[in-house]
């Protein structure tokens, strides 16, 4: 028999704890179904979607988090569905806009942590039909113009609520919110969401995935690292519970973590695969083999915020979207509608210009992989068969040396016009020259093409 030190085999212990942990929240065994690995394949391709964030805190006009930020009790926050009245909610017009936009996708907040539902649930009255002046479930409505506009549309589902008595024990937020009762049923609460999961796969026709946030809300936080799982979120019944509803629905779970199994792709809020700016994001080394999502603001906020004009430049956000295709991932671009249902005119307009790049340049992001130059400040690389396409997003010198390519090269040539790019394979790499007049002030596209 081997003989541990006692640190030695407490550190095991504690390892094999949290592996026990993470392989019961998950779904064991899993393996995706053919319809399933088909939309992922879709999934891949599509590489551009619509984020939209709205409910009854829009009308606040500080973010989806204000019933936090501003500690404001169940009590005080239960008056704003009797304000919510989107007299010119269009959901046409926002899955044309998105259309427009190159966008293949919709991602929609069902509930989020406030716990309001924005869709018609049996399971509580406090919901956008049951509550709100304007009494018609706007999701239905959004599912319906999705599918006679034939664009996909993913439902956002928190895990964590700041109102429902029965999310109990409490997470690590919503703390000041007056109002929350001492005691609760923690497993009535996984009922509760079985429910309203059900509702979601069953009254909405065809849905394209769920996209879970708030796990970190139970998981304690060591200030550098994530620690343990307070409760059992029990996905091991939820994922399956997803999966024969709807067995070509996506799950992706926003814990920062290794994907669990049962889970379908890996999303990166605010953050490239591999990157954790934020420092609380996903680390490198959990970067796992799904497809990838990454998800960011228009500005700097999720829900409607009036107060904040961050908003992002066209250029920009085609950087963020051509950045996330270099790193084999999505993008899922935010909006924050106002409470009256319309999207801000400055970032309708910014999305119809987004859409004008893509429909020239789509071809080098749609259905596209990252490419053999690995990602560098300059820019970036997709490839779609033999052929790679440079993106050169930031660059200002007549000679580019390609160190990741040392052979194969067919011919080079500008995407733009077709024309000729000048090059020489060197024992450095490929070296291109870029005349200043042939640049592009958002992204000059080279189309390599290999043997
Ligand atoms: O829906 C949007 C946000 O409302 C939600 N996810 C996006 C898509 C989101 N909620 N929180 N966050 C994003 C980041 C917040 C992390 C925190 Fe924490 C949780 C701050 C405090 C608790 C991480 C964990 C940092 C400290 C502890």
């Amino acid at each position: 028999m081997i003989h541990y030190k006692r640190s030695v085999m407490n550190r095991m212990l504690i390892a094999i704890a949290l592996f026990a942990t993470f392989c019961l929240q998950a779904q064991p065994g899993y393996q995706p179904s053919a319809e399933n690995q088909e939309a992922r394949e879709w999934f891949r391709d599509a590489r551009f979607g619509l984020f939209i964030h709205w409910g009854v805190y829009s009308i606040l006009g500080d973010g989806e988090w204000v019933m936090n930020n501003q500690n404001i009790s169940v009590q005080n926050y239960e008056k704003l569905p009797g304000f919510f009245n989107p007299v010119a909610y269009d959901p046409e017009m926002w899955v044309k806009m998105a259309k427009d936009a190159g966008m293949k996708y919709i991602t929609i907040t069902s509930r989020h942590h406030d716990g309001f539902s924005m869709f018609d649930s049996d399971v509580t009255e406090y919901d956008i039909v049951d509550r709100t002046p304007y009494g018609k479930d706007v999701l239905k409505m959004l599912a319906d113009a999705c599918h006679r506009e034939g664009i996909k549309l993913f439902f956002y589902y928190s895990l964590l609520d700041w109102r429902h008595p029965d999310y109990f024990p409490r997470g690590r937020t919503g703390k000041g919110i007056k109002g929350r009762p001492a005691t609760g049923n923690w497993d009535d609460y996984i009922v509760f969401m079985k429910y309203q999961l059900t509702e979601l796969l069953t009254n909405y026709g065809d849905i394209a995935g769920i996209w879970l946030d708030g796990h970190w809300d139970q998981v304690k936080w060591d200030g550098d690292k994530w620690g343990d799982v307070q409760v059992d979120w029990q996905y091991d019944e939820l994922y399956p519970l997803i999966h024969q509803l709807q067995p070509g629905a996506l799950i992706g779970n926003n814990h920062h973590l290794r994907p669990f199994e049962g889970e379908d792709f890996q999303m990166f809020e605010r953050d490239l695969p591999g990157e954790n700016t934020t420092g609380w994001g996903t680390a490198s080394s959990d970067v796992g083999d799904l497809p990838f999502e990454m998800c960011e603001t228009i500005n700097g906020s999720w829900g409607f915020s009036l107060q904040d004009d961050s908003h992002k430049s066209p250029k920009k956000l085609i950087h963020a979207l051509v950045r996330a295709a270099g790193h084999n991932s999505n993008l899922l671009l935010n909006v924050g509608p106002m409470p009256d249902g319309r999207i801000q005119p400055e970032h309708v307009e910014s999305l119809a210009e987004v859409g004008r790049w893509m429909r020239k340049n789509g071809e080098t992001i749609y259905g596209t992989h990252q490419g053999p130059v690995a990602p560098r400040d300059w820019g970036v690389s997709t490839q779609n068969g033999n052929r790679v396409f440079l993106h050169v997003l930031d660059w200002h010198e007549a000679g580019l040396l390609i160190q990741d390519i040392m052979e194969g090269v067919t011919s080079v040539r500008f995407f733009a016009d077709g024309g000729p790019v000048e090059y020489k394979q060197t024992k450095l790499g490929l070296l291109l020259t870029l005349p200043g007049d042939k640049m592009d002030e958002v992204d000059t596209i080279i189309e390599i093409f290999f043997k």
